[in-house]
């Protein structure tokens, strides 16, 4: 795909965003897009943001549970990007601003030292980690439906679109991360739980995939960054009025209400 497709693609898929529209798959109308294709719409994407002002947060990484891998018929998660407006302060957030959101419960891994794969390995990445804290990811697919193909939702940043982070802040090898407990409650009602090990056996071993990936592009992972790992529970569908609050293990609680 060259280069004057993708950043086509990718404005409409901004557009959607900004207008808070769902929108047709776009292998609808690409229906030969490929995954590399898909990361390169994506980065233009990404392009557009930063030269609006935006800042990288870090990346994050998708699909990382056996459930969701399998319902999307992949071997291998997908990435995207967190931006600095989609971090959620003040503990409210609008459904207003959104499409049809639905969110999941994460640790998210701040970063001491840059990772530069390949060969990453968990242990390397939990001695580079300086903190873990946990947060809730709020993902808003611009597709009708929240339906796509893997192409579709990597052009799209994975989904990306708010993050709330909690402010218990634990380095990593003070806990064993695989088996963090975790509840996702909504209105008082737990809608999910699981343990850390639903991200690929350990959430460090997502940083270090990641880390791998990156590497096939000459990318690396940079001190500073906050990454997240991926969902240790299941995505639940978001609605106005809620109240939604997580309890990891070990890691405190991080909660947010959604507004009108
Ligand atoms: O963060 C995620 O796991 C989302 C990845 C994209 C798939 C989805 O929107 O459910
Ligand atoms: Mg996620």
């Amino acid at each position: 795909m060259d280069r004057a497709t993708a950043a086509s693609i990718a404005s409409f898929l901004i557009s959607a965003e900004v207008e808070k529209r769902e929108v047709t798959r776009i292998t609808e109308k690409y229906p030969d897009m490929s995954v590399e294709d898909a990361y390169v719409v994506q980065e233009q994407l990404i392009g557009i943001k930063l030269e609006e002002g935006h800042q990288v947060v870090g990346p994050k990484m998708g699909l990382t549970s056996q459930a969701k891998m399998k319902q999307m018929n992949v071997e291998e998660p997908i990435y995207g990007y967190i931006l600095d407006y989609m971090v959620v302060t003040g503990g409210e957030l609008s459904m207003s601003d959104l499409i049809h959101p639905k969110v999941e419960a994460e640790i998210a891994f701040i970063l001491g030292r840059d990772i530069e794969g390949p060969g990453v390995t968990g242990a390397q990445v939990l001695a580079a980690t300086e903190y873990v804290i946990p947060a809730l990811e709020i993902i808003d697919s611009r597709y009708e439906n929240f339906r796509f193909t893997l192409p579709d939702v990597i052009a799209d940043n994975a989904s990306s679109s708010r993050v709330v982070f909690g402010s218990t802040m634990k380095r990593p090898t003070d806990m064993d991360l695989d088996l963090v407990g975790v509840t996702l409650s909504i209105n008082g009602e737990i809608k999910d739980l699981g343990a850390g090990a639903a991200v690929l056996g350990h959430p460090a071993n997502s940083v270090a995939m990641l880390a791998n990936m990156l590497a096939r592009k000459g990318l690396k992972l940079k001190a500073g960054q906050t990454i997240l790992t991926g969902g240790i529970t299941g995505a639940v569908m978001l609605k106005a009025n809620d109240f939604v609050s997580a309890r990891l293990d070990g890691l405190g609680t991080v909660e947010f209400r959604m507004k009108e």
